[in-house]
């Protein structure tokens, strides 16, 4: 029997820079090839602040927002094959169909085959399953997991081992996964590397974490909210600085506390500045800078080119490299097998209607993660 719409609570953007409004949402059944999904959790992520304040180029309006989340499938559209109801599934903004010319070149987890739609907020058909009183709300990052139901495309939902918290894994839907795999994938960092990461938030934490999981030999933590350092240390850090406290640039400072730079750094933050301070305190000949932080629409990143010339090399990553139908999975079976743990990232717990704090503690500075539990 096929499904009837759902009428559920869901936080709208409804324009940028005001705060999400708690709404009745109508979602509408899965079409052939989608999924329809009960979210159970979802963590807050700083590209959703991003593209609320208005900075994201991509931007649509009015929205539901959220990428990092957990949930179990609640009905299927036809032809779907790979999931059924009551598999308990990750959201991936990045799909992974198997077939497009990206994914099958083995170089990259940048599946293309839904990216322009998604891009414009809406589903591969050029619709959208969500509406108030009929008129249309976007999706975003083709997963919306700021409502107590959504909708995807099969090829957009990584089914996970049911036995994990997905109040804890959602978190694996971004930013845990983006930062470990950005050391293991992106810049493969090798036992004994010396590290720098600069933004200690979600992103920046879980890249400690990749970090000391590849032995890394000296781990520098970079942030201007000293508040971050005492979890940087407990997850793996071997030193904690504040560029603040210096009067020369932070690049300076870290090159000469490495005898000549860092055999790998990342841009945690989404601050062109930084970014050029990531890259230039790598090592002269070999040094990698991975960007990880996401700028807002118009800024650019510079540097002397013979930063370059000289053996630097700049890098970017999306979800980590993360292929996130055949790998995700192995993330989350990882954590089941206690690797790496999750509860320190959740400073906040609070139910959809307090989203908005979640955002106001993330630009204070006052939390890591915020899990919405639905
Ligand atoms: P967050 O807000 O939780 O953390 C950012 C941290 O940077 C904070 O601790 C803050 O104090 C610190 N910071 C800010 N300005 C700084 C400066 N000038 N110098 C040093 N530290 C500074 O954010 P998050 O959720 O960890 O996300 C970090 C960035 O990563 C964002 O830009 C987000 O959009 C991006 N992101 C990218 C991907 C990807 O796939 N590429 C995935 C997830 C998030
Ligand atoms: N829409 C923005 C780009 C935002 C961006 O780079 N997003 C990352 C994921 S951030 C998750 O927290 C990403 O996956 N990028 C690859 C892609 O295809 O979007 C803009 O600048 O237009
Ligand atoms: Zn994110
Ligand atoms: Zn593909």
């Amino acid at each position: 029997m096929s499904a009837e719409p759902i009428k559920c609570k869901a936080a709208v953007a409804w324009k940028a820079g005001a705060p999400l409004s708690i709404e009745e949402v109508e979602v509408a059944p899965p079409k052939a090839g989608e999924v329809r999904i009960k979210l159970i959790a979802t963590g807050v992520c700083h590209t959703d602040a991003f593209t609320l304040s208005g900075d994201d180029p991509e931007g649509v309006f009015p929205a539901i927002l959220g990428h990092e989340g957990g949930g179990i499938v609640e009905s299927v559209g036809e032809g779907v094959t790979s999931v059924a109801v009551g598999d308990h599934v990750i959201p991936l903004y990045t799909p992974e169909c198997g077939e497009c010319k990206f994914c099958k070149s083995g170089k990259t987890n940048l599946c293309q085959k839904i990216r322009a739609t998604q891009g414009k907020g809406l589903m591969p058909d050029g619709t959208t399953r969500f509406s108030i009183n009929g008129e249309p709300i976007y999706h975003y990052m083709g997963t919306s997991t700021f409502s107590e139901y959504t909708v995807l495309p099969e090829i957009s939902v990584a089914k996970v081992n049911k036995d994990a918290p997905l109040e804890e894994i959602c978190l694996l839907g971004c930013g845990v996964t983006t930062g470990m795999g950005a050391v293991a994938n992106t810049a493969k960092v090798e036992e004994g590397a010396t590290v720098a990461v600069f933004g200690l938030g979600g992103i920046g934490l879980a890249t400690i974490i990749g970090a000391r999981l590849a032995k890394a030999g000296r781990i520098i933590a970079i942030d201007i909210n000293e508040g971050k350092f005492e979890l940087a240390k407990k997850l793996g850090a071997t030193d904690c600085i504040n560029p603040k406290n210096y009067d020369k640039p932070i690049q300076e400072v870290i090159v000469e506390l490495t005898d000549g730079g860092v055999d790998y750094s990342f841009e945690c933050i989404g601050n062109v500045n930084v970014m050029r301070s990531a890259l230039e305190c790598c090592h002269k000949g070999w040094g990698e800078s991975i960007i990880i932080g996401v700028a807002g629409a118009g800024q650019e990143i510079c540097t002397r080119p013979f930063q370059l010339v000289t053996g630097r090399v700049w890098r970017g990553t999306a979800f980590g490299g993360v292929k996130g139908r055949s790998q995700l999975p192995g993330y989350v079976d990882r954590y089941m097998a206690g690797e790496f743990k999750l509860d320190d990232f959740i400073t906040h717990t609070m139910p959809l209607e307090q989203i908005n704090e979640a955002f106001d503690l993330m630009h204070e500075g006052k939390s890591i993660r915020s899990v919405i539990h639905y």
